[in-house]
């Protein structure tokens, strides 16, 4: 195929909303763009288990043990369908690996701030999660097959893991002051963190352009942001929390929040590197993966055993 057909065919398909598929012809900055976004997608699963695991072993019961375990066992799942996704576009999983041990590839910023409290895995759940999943839903109609297939199983856990979190902050707002003043403190330092994970305002948006033109994002990011924000004030007045943005403020014009303004600055030096916690984030993904090189290698004799077997 010549590269007008190419370009062509792709964008037939794009037009009638039809899926790409990794044998399909695609330009490569195409490519190039959703291994960028998938990769980051999948090392934020598998980064995000680390804050969570924090408070495995210091759960309050066994129930929350067991089902803060399962979460975090799904999180490790999504990472992994993304990096199947991600491969079907023709990059190794060790190479993506190797990109994230060597800062080339970013992972959410919000897995950068540390869990001090339960109430935390509670904040984690409900906004983080959250937002993950108004993220998420949008990406369910993008253009390429694999991604998109992906978040449909990944959303549906998502859901289970904002209720989860939900409920941690409910019973601790029904609990004693202490609790009430963790859980409060925990919404505040996660709140402004979980409205950066959205990315840049729109005008700040670099890959936004063709992320539009190739129908990879379907909604903005300060329109998912807004969406976030709308649902999530509500469900903190259910339960007693309160947000901590004295210019929140409902827009019956809008029909949606007007809100203070987020700290750009400090986003930019999270996903730069320097936040709270990047350093030990890094540190302890190449730790596991070293310790952990001993299973690779005997999944792989035990291919090759099988293989030959077979041949
Ligand atoms: N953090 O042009 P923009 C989970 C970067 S995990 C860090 O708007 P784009 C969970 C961006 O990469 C779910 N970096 O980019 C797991 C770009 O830099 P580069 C995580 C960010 O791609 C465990 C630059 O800023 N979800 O739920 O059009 C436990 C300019 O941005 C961030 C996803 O990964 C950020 N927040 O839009 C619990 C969603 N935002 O690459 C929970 C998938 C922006 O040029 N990703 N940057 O160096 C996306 O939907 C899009 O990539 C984004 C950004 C909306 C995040």
């Amino acid at each position: 195929m010549n590269s007008t057909d190419l370009v062509t065919s792709f964008e037939r398909k794009i037009d009638a909303e039809d899926k790409i598929e990794p044998r399909d012809a695609m330009p490569e900055k195409y490519r190039l763009h959703l291994i960028r976004q998938i990769s980051q997608h999948a090392h934020s699963e598998v980064i995000g288990m680390q804050p969570e695991g924090n408070w495995l072993s210091r759960a309050p019961s066994l129930r929350a043990k067991q089902i803060l375990l399962a979460k975090i066992q799904d999180e490790g799942g999504h990472g992994l369908y993304l990096y199947s996704a991600a491969e079907t576009l023709g990059i190794s999983r060790d190479e993506m690996i190797r990109q994230l041990h060597e800062g080339k590839a970013r992972y959410s910023n919000i897995f950068n701030y540390p869990t001090l409290t339960w109430a935390d895995i509670g904040a984690i759940g409900w906004l983080v999660d959250g937002a993950a999943i108004v993220n998420q839903v949008a990406l369910q109609r993008t253009s390429y097959g694999p991604y998109a297939r992906a978040m449909f199983r990944i959303c549906k856990e998502e859901s289970f893991h904002q209720r989860q979190g939900y409920e941690i902050m409910a019973n601790m707002m029904k609990g004693t002051v202490a609790q009430r003043e963790m859980a409060q403190d925990a919404m505040n330092r996660w709140w402004w963190p979980s409205l950066t994970m959205f990315g840049p305002h729109d005008s700040d948006s670099p890959h936004s352009g063709d992320a539009f033109r190739w129908k990879i994002k379907r909604k903005s990011n300060d329109e998912l942001r807004q969406k976030f924000i709308d649902k999530t004030v509500q469900q903190a007045e259910v339960i007693g929390l309160t947000i901590p943005d004295a210019q929140l403020k409902w827009n019956e014009e809008k029909q949606g929040y007007d809100h203070g303004e987020i700290n750009w600055e400090e986003f930019k030096r999270v996903i730069n590197g320097d936040g709270p916690c990047n350093r030990q984030r890094i540190e302890h993904h190449k730790k596991c993966h070293e310790e952990g090189r001993w299973v690779r290698e005997a999944a792989e004799a035990y291919q090759r055993k099988i293989q030959s077997i077979n041949n």
